[in-house]
């Protein structure tokens, strides 16, 4: 190989400028956290003690809380296996951020709606997406396409804020039908930086639509942290902007998410309009299966959140008050893990999706395009 000339040595450009620093990074989801410890909603610390005892939920909810959050942790923590054996698709985890979305998610009944994102299989599978259905979605199957009629959740949405402007018409449509359901949206740090974020937010405000907006703040956008992302510190008081309630909750507390969005839920069907909570969380996983966080921050930022992880937290607070035993806790084991290996049969005996099922799924009615192609798909399989 030939030597490099200065002229093509001067045009790679070094590689400080390509990788951040590592103290960037480092500093995003842990100091974001330890700023706003003194102005986020809290209701058990770390540790699992109880920092706000008037405004803890009965102890079935606490329990239902914990079944659901170890739920959604079983199936991340799974999705992960089967990728690596080739038994699942490309999957954004949300490992570390179960009380973020099983809290959120848990405030709801079946009569509202739900707009998920990509990150946010923990909140669907809260909200009662079947287990098989949902293993078929990250396996990319139409099997997973078509969300259960009987359930009001919206397919995991790619593009990025696009949920949020959906949801307020969800919530509008539900009010022109004189129901008290609501519709809540989920979204990320990134996305609260998207122009739908705004436009909804204040679509909903001067409408006053019965929405909850949930603004995950994990730390990241791929490979950019929050901080980086915007000069703004505390992201729920974006709400101000649009003459809405915004409140800055603890993400990895579930009794403090499942209570301020409760609250939030409440507030929207006795028609005072939409909220905007932002959970302070942390995405300890990598941005999707195939990503590789090492390249732009370090192992010590995620092991920090080790200590904050949601699960245990609660995990710690029940055994500690003697609502749970060890033999108890095996005992949800053991029965997450029979759940789950009985949907992932479920899945696994699915027909093999052929060809022209791609277009199936797309509008109620197809569209003269569609049949065309449906059509063609099937002359060239055919052929
Ligand atoms: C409209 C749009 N722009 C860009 C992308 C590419 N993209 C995928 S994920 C992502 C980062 C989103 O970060 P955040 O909103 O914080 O969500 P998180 O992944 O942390 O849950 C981007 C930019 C996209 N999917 N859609
Ligand atoms: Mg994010």
């Amino acid at each position: 190989m030939s030597k490099p000339t200065a002229k093509s040595k001067s045009k790679t450009p070094p590689k400080s400028a390509a990788v951040p620093a590592p103290s960037d990074p480092t500093a995003a989801g842990a100091a974001a956290y330890a700023d706003a410890q003194g102005e986020m909603i809290q209701l058990i610390a770390p540790d699992g003690t109880v920092t706000q005892p008037e405004r803890l939920p009965d102890v079935s909810i606490r329990l239902r809380l914990y079944h659901l959050m170890r739920r959604a942790r079983h199936f991340d923590e799974r999705a992960w296996v089967l990728y690596r054996t080739g038994r699942m698709g490309v999957f954004p985890p949300y490992g570390g951020m179960e009380a973020s979305q099983v809290g959120t998610a848990a405030a709801l009944t079946p009569d509202d709606w739900l707009f998920p994102t990509y990150r946010d299989t923990g909140a669907a599978l809260t909200y009662g997406l079947p287990l098989a259905q949902t293993i078929a979605y990250w396996r990319t199957s139409p099997h997973g396409w078509a969300m259960p009629e009987n359930l009001k959740v919206l397919p995991f949405y790619i593009p990025i804020a696009t949920q949020y402007p959906h949801a307020v018409g969800a919530a509008l449509a539900e009010r022109r039908r004189g129901t008290r359901n609501v519709a809540m949206a989920y979204i990320g740090d990134g996305g609260s930086s998207e122009g739908d974020f705004h436009e909804a937010l204040n679509f909903a405000g001067a409408l006053n639509a019965p929405c909850v907006f949930i603004l995950q703040n994990n730390g990241w956008a791929i490979s950019v942290p929050t901080r980086s992302q915007t000069r703004a510190t505390n992201l729920s008081r974006r709400a101000e902007g649009y003459g809405i309630p915004g409140v800055r909750v603890d993400g990895n507390d579930v009794l403090a998410t499942y209570r301020v969005t409760a609250e939030a839920v409440q507030r929207a069907r006795d028609g005072e309009g939409p909220t905007l909570i932002e959970t302070v969380t942390y995405r300890v996983k990598p941005h999707t299966v195939a990503d590789d966080p090492s390249r732009y921050r370090t192992a010590e930022d995620t092991a920090g959140w080790d200590a904050r992880d949601p699960v245990l937290r609660l995990r710690a607070h029940l055994l500690a008050e003697g609502h749970l035993t060890e033999e108890a806790d095996a005992e949800i084991t053991r029965e997450i893990e029979a759940e789950f290996e009985e949907a992932l049969r479920v899945a696994d005996a699915y027909p093999e999706p052929t060809p022209a099922e791609i277009l199936d799924h797309v509008f109620a009615e197809p569209t003269p395009q569609l049949v065309r192609q449906r059509a063609q798909i099937l002359a060239e399989e055919g052929a």
